[in-house]
């Protein structure tokens, strides 16, 4: 990664002095540092993003669409949430991030005629309306994490290929739907059913109806997971069509990629998918740790599933600014572990010298994040890096830089860091 070397407290692009300010616990002296850099370099110096982002962060002009999400690509439109956005018990719409790979399809005119096809390996196929799926089935609400498989990458050195997300490829909403299961048994799954393949409305970059922008699937037992559902709302609102409105999938704790957007058909395959985003080294991390840099075999690769366990500062925000002689910082967060829950989030002040355990709650249900505050004590003044790590329900703890190397960078889960300087 090209750590930017021209910065400093004064003089970061993307450092203390260099934007707006956020409201947050302290006055903030600068934009937001990308954070979660996860390598030796102060926060204060961190340039996450750098390679995308020569003149710092661009920020979203979209309706609907907080100001402050960092554009990371817009072709196709990929935009992330700053983590200190990220504040709130459930992720507003208008702070989700936005993870296109192709074009944005029109928005639903009539979203209850929208069809959804389930073929393959099934005893009847199904055509079913959204307004039938509405109401045939009994809707459940469950507030979930949807997260991108690449979140986190912009802490891997070298540099691994695709969106330099910080942390903020993830987030939290309340969504309602039915759970695929129920349709997959109407549907009648065949004895051979062992994985799904998932296709939608949006068309590819370019402009070719007859391939795929991203067909990805599930092993069935996931596809049966009562948490995986086709959802038609979002925070209690109709889906927004940039979220894949009017319906789409919703597969917790593995990769967002799986979580179809304007969803319409869903094949049952005998045999592992193989649709755009499911070979290679798409979605796929390392059976055998390989040398970072290099160009990687695709045999030693294996499919990304759960994602794995990621705590985050929400508040401060990262560059946060305290009068002198401050000497508690509360701190706010939030944490997440893919199929897993967290058991412990811990934070420190002095480089991981000394660690102080955090207030974690419990999630509202499975797949749910974990909320978690702490406050610390301040020796001084001066400039401190908060950096928090969480330990997940196996026993596995966030390294202190992204490890497991691999070319397009999956499964980067560095501790965040943010910095703050008081006086
Ligand atoms: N049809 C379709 N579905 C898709 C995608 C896409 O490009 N097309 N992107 C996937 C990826 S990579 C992610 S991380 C999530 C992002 O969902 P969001 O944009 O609602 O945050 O949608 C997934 N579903
Ligand atoms: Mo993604």
């Amino acid at each position: 990664m090209a750590h930017d070397v021209e910065t400093g407290f004064g003089a970061s692009r993307r450092g203390f002095l260099g934007g707006t300010a956020l409201a947050t616990a302290g006055a903030v002296i600068g934009s937001i540092l990308p954070s979660g850099n996860g390598g030796g370099i102060p926060q204060a110096h961190a340039q996450a993003a750098a390679p995308a982002a020569p003149k710092g962060p661009q920020h979203l002009k979209f309706p609907g669409k907080n100001e402050k999400l960092v554009v990371l690509g817009d072709k196709p439109l990929v935009a992330e949430t700053p983590e200190s956005l990220l504040d709130d018990e459930t992720t507003p719409i208008e702070k989700f991030f936005i993870r296109n790979n192709g074009q944005l399809p029109e928005e639903a005119k009539n979203p209850d005629a929208w069809k959804i096809t389930i073929d393959g390996e099934v005893n009847n196929k199904l055509e079913i309306t959204l307004g039938e799926l509405k109401s045939k089935y009994k809707p459940v609400t469950r507030r979930m994490v949807l997260e991108c498989g690449g979140n986190g990458r912009g802490a891997f050195s070298p540099p691994a290929r695709g969106n330099q997300w910080t942390n903020g490829g993830a987030g939290c909403a309340e969504w309602t739907g039915v759970p695929l299961a129920e349709v997959l048994k109407a549907a009648g799954l065949k004895k051979s059913a062992k994985y799904t393949a998932h296709y939608a409305a949006d068309l590819h970059l370019s402009g070719d109806a007859a391939k795929p922008t991203i067909s990805r699937g599930v092993r069935i037992e996931k596809a049966l997971d009562p948490y995986t559902m086709i959802v038609w709302a979002m925070n209690g609102q109709p889906l927004p069509n940039i979220h894949g409105g009017p319906v789409r999938l919703i597969v917790p704790g593995w990769p967002g990629s799986a979580s179809q957007k304007w969803l319409t058909k869903i094949t049952i395959r005998d045999k592992e998918h193989d649709g755009p985003g499911m070979t290679e080294f798409s979605y796929r991390t390392p059976i055998k740790p390989m040398v970072p840099g290099d160009k990687g075999d695709p045999a030693n690769f294996r499919i990304l599933e759960s994602m794995p366990v990621r705590s985050i500062v929400t508040s401060p925000a990262n560059g946060a600014k305290f009068a002198a002689g401050t000497k508690e910082l509360k701190l706010r967060g939030a944490s997440w572990a893919g199929e897993l829950t967290v058991k412990q989030v811990d934070v420190s002040i002095d480089s991981g010298a000394t660690w102080q355990r955090a207030v974690l709650e419990k999630p509202k249900n499975k797949y749910d994040w974990q909320r978690w505050t702490a406050t610390l004590k301040l020796p001084s003044d001066g400039y401190f890096e908060i950096w928090t790590r969480a330990t997940d329900s196996k026993g596995v703890m966030q390294p202190h830089q992204a490890g497991l190397w691999n070319p397009q960078g999956y499964g980067g889960n560095a501790m965040h860091r943010v910095a703050v300087l008081v006086g």
